[in-house]
């Protein structure tokens, strides 16, 4: 049986509405491992900017028509991480909503997450529930926490290979833990 990764975010309504530690309690009830975790906030810039994955540091002078210097830009765009909201959803450039998603994504802090185990992927796409909250069965996350699609409190990876894709892309280097967890001979035999 296969290990795999997914990437769960609680979204900005998540973290606003209280609901990041019963969100992160059905994961960790389930038995799955967390392996990454921080809050973050996705910005606008770092979102739409293109120099979003890359080290950036702009500081441009003018001067305007009486000879006074004027700083008309000054974007500091450290490298917080790979993340990219737009590189994250980008599977729906194309849809309508795709701008109220991106809105929404960079609206207020989330909070990132890697979990593993055998399945996760799937298992995880069961426990947040289908993607219109009314739609999502009662005891699903999203069937019990939430009423609407643009406000549907978490995501969660639809393959293994999205999985490591986005792990890769809201977490940097050295942000994820390699650990055993203590329960972990009585999840499986
Ligand atoms: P999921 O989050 O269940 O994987 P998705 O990948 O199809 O769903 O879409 C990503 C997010 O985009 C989803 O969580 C909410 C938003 N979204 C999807 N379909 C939408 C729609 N028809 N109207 C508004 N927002 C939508
Ligand atoms: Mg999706």
């Amino acid at each position: 049986q296969q290990v795999d990764q997914t990437y769960i975010m609680v979204k900005p309504d998540g973290v606003q509405r209280g609901l990041v530690g019963e969100i992160i309690s059905r994961f960790e009830k389930k038995g799955f491992k967390l392996t990454g975790l921080k809050l973050f906030q996705c910005s606008k810039e770092l979102a739409e900017g293109a120099g979003a994955c890359q080290k950036e540091n702009l500081h441009r002078r003018a001067h305007n028509g009486r000879g006074a210097k004027l700083y008309f830009a000054r974007v500091n765009l450290e490298k917080d991480s790979n993340v990219d909201s737009i590189e994250h959803y980008k599977d729906l450039k194309q849809k309508s909503f795709f701008p109220k998603l991106i809105d929404y994504i960079t609206s207020g802090p989330v909070v990132c997450m890697a979990w593993e185990g055998v399945g996760v992927v799937a298992s995880a796409r069961k426990l947040i529930g289908a993607t219109d909250p009314l739609q999502a069965e009662p005891g699903t996350i999203r069937g019990d926490l939430a009423v609407q699609t643009g406000r549907n409190v978490v995501h969660g990876s639809d393959s293994p290979e999205n999985g490591k894709r986005e792990i890769a892309l809201w977490f940097k280097e050295g942000e994820l833990c390699e650990w055993t967890p203590v329960q972990a001979p009585w999840l499986r035999e």
